[in-house]
């Protein structure tokens, strides 16, 4: 079948075709911890170009890369330095060019992760912008003159007391123009400033250069945050926001056949029709974070561990399954390269490991959107608990500090740090039982989990009743069935405490899935209604008592209306 036949007969209009992205499912890919190809312990393109073949096996549409750009690596490459080339310690330019021609051939393509909010403090843009106060590239950033009486030599004070992500005030003085200038992030990051038009343009050019390059798509980088008026301390959501974005999409994107997804921590359903409207004015989907910050205590920040309140999942789940249904499009995910590991986090990463790490892709994948796999999530990896010498993530190594002065206990810190580091997502892929699990030759750049010889991508690959198994069946279901893309969503047992569960359905066509989120054994009301459809996938081997779901049991049904 054309695509365009396939179209028809999912009953999509002329708009809706080549939106391939819809039935896709996406990898993302952290360079620096995939695969190391010359010894230097760190990963690169080369790596993934020899993994290329595992991935087409796991049957993968798209490849996230995380940046791979020029950058002096403060925020492990989300501060660049050159838009136009490729980081030494990744490869070259010709790497690049290889990469999104192997991974063509495998008909994978490559997202590239544009940062677009802020670049490095080494970008010439900025080398330039401080020079002077009249330099052409100075108003490229975001400057404000210092508050009140001076202090030390000309210093005053910073024009307000916002703070940056990484810790610190989001203001640094530059002397040589005798401003400041603001950073959301860390000092390495200082914001661009999107209220000037050369700027965008500049953008857009580079941008479609990467276009001519052959990429597939774009992931945006914390695209919320562009708009922002710091004067009003407004940071996301900034009022021209959705005015920029449509700049954007019509001067660069709309141009090829291409997927985008904006980062939008702060998105809300109705923000979210906006960005990916399916009218492509702006973006293909949104990445948004509701259902994955539900683990802290409101108001307080992500260290500040609470339990998941599992009944405010589902209405999130089910709020944005329900109010974006024909009027926008999300990602589906669990994990990325800054959210701890999720069999840790709400799954059982002992006894259970593998049911609970099946049952969270078949309770996700089941629903409405794009689904990610973030690197290793298709073995079931865990979070690791290391020493904080072991720490590499400037986000942890800031944090430790600063809580430590603030007087809060080591013990306390360090358990937040277990459960929320960053890092917790950054260990090598666990390739093999070799040393280093096969990810270096040398020492890597930070230490492999030593679960690796049980967890790890050889013992798996062949074996279907494994994570990998299960991922790599989802994404051939997904493929399979047009109800996976396009099925109206709707939630079952919404008050239960211990059963996820929910339709989605198209046409004739009825798929179930049932979770029990937890370690014991539970009762389902659904039995009748299991008995009357085609088992898809499981987690179990055998179903012994069809109204009975044992710890983390997940399963998912095919039936007709
Ligand atoms: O993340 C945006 C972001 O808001 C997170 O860094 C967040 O502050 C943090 O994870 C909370 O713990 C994006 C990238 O995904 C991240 O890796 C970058 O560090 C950040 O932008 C800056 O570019
Ligand atoms: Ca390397």
């Amino acid at each position: 079948m054309t695509e365009k036949e396939l179209g028809k007969k999912m009953g999509m209009d002329m708009q809706e075709q080549g939106k391939w992205w819809k039935s896709a499912v996406i990898y993302q890919i952290y360079p620096r911890s995939f695969a190391d190809s010359n010894g230097d312990g760190i990963g690169d393109l080369q790596g993934i170009i020899s993994k290329l073949d595992y991935l087409g096996n796991l049957g993968i549409d798209a490849i996230w890369l995380s940046p791979v750009c020029k950058s002096p690596q403060d925020d492990n490459g989300y501060d660049i330095s050159d838009y136009r080339d490729i980081d030494p310690m990744f490869g070259t330019l010709e790497d690049m060019e290889e990469l999104i021609r192997e991974a063509g051939k495998r008909k994978i393509r490559i997202i590239m992760d544009l940062v677009l909010n802020h670049s490095s403090d080494e970008h010439e843009w900025f080398v330039e912008a401080k020079k002077g106060r009249d330099n052409p590239y100075h108003d490229y950033y975001v400057w404000r003159d210092g508050n009140g009486d001076s202090q030390d030599g000309g210093k005053r004070m910073p024009p307000n007391d916002m703070k940056a992500a990484f810790g610190g005030s989001a203001w640094e003085w530059v002397p040589e123009v005798q401003q400041y200038y603001f950073h959301q992030f860390s000092v390495k990051q200082p914001d661009l400033n999107w209220e000037n038009p050369k700027l965008r343009r500049e953008i857009y050019d580079l941008i479609n250069w990467w276009i001519q390059k052959g990429v597939g798509g774009f992931r945006l980088d914390v695209i919320d945050q562009i708009a922002k008026e710091p004067d009003r301390r407004i940071t996301n959501n900034g009022p021209r926001l959705h005015e920029f974005l449509r700049e954007l999409s019509r001067e660069t994107f709309q141009k090829a056949d291409l997927v985008t997804v904006g980062e939008a921590w702060g998105a809300t359903t109705e923000l979210a029709r906006l960005y990916s409207n399916p009218d492509n004015s702006e973006l293909s989907m949104v990445f948004q974070f509701e259902h994955i910050c539900l683990d802290q205590i409101k108001g307080k920040e992500k260290w500040d561990l609470a339990p998941l309140p599992f009944l405010k999942l589902k209405e999130v789940f089910g709020r944005w399954q329900t109010e974006l249904y024909g009027k926008g499009w999300n990602s589906l995910f669990w994990n990325n390269h800054d959210l701890p590991r999720i069999v840790s986090r709400w799954g059982n990463d002992g006894q259970y490991r593998v049911e609970s790490a099946k049952m969270l892709a078949i309770l996700l994948h089941g629903m409405q959107g794009t689904p990610y796999i973030y690197q290793g999530e298709e073995l079931g990896m865990t979070n690791a608990a290391y020493e904080i010498g072991e720490y590499r993530d400037i986000e942890t190594v800031n944090l430790y500090r600063e809580r430590l002065e603030k007087g809060y206990a080591k013990e306390e810190v360090m358990r937040s740090i277990h459960a929320k580091s960053r890092d917790n997502a950054r260990t090598p892929m666990q390739w093999n039982d070799g040393e280093n699990a096969g990810f270096t030759d040398g020492e890597p750049w930070i230490l492999v989990n030593p679960n690796y010889r049980e967890i790890n991508a050889a013992r798996q690959v062949d074996d279907g009743d494994s994570v990998f198994g299960c991922y790599k069946e989802l994404i051939r279901l997904r493929k399979k069935y047009p109800v996976f893309t396009e099925g109206r969503f709707q939630m079952l047992l919404a008050e239960d405490r211990n059963l996820f569960a929910y339709t989605r359905e198209e046409g004739e066509t009825r798929l179930l899935v049932v979770c029990n989120f937890y370690g014991q054994t539970v009762e389902c009301p659904l039995g009748e209604t299991m008995e009357t459809m085609e088992l898809l996938l499981g987690n179990y081997k055998e179903t012994e008592r069809m109204e009975v779901l044992r710890p983390y049991e997940a399963r998912m049904y095919l039936g007709k209306m």
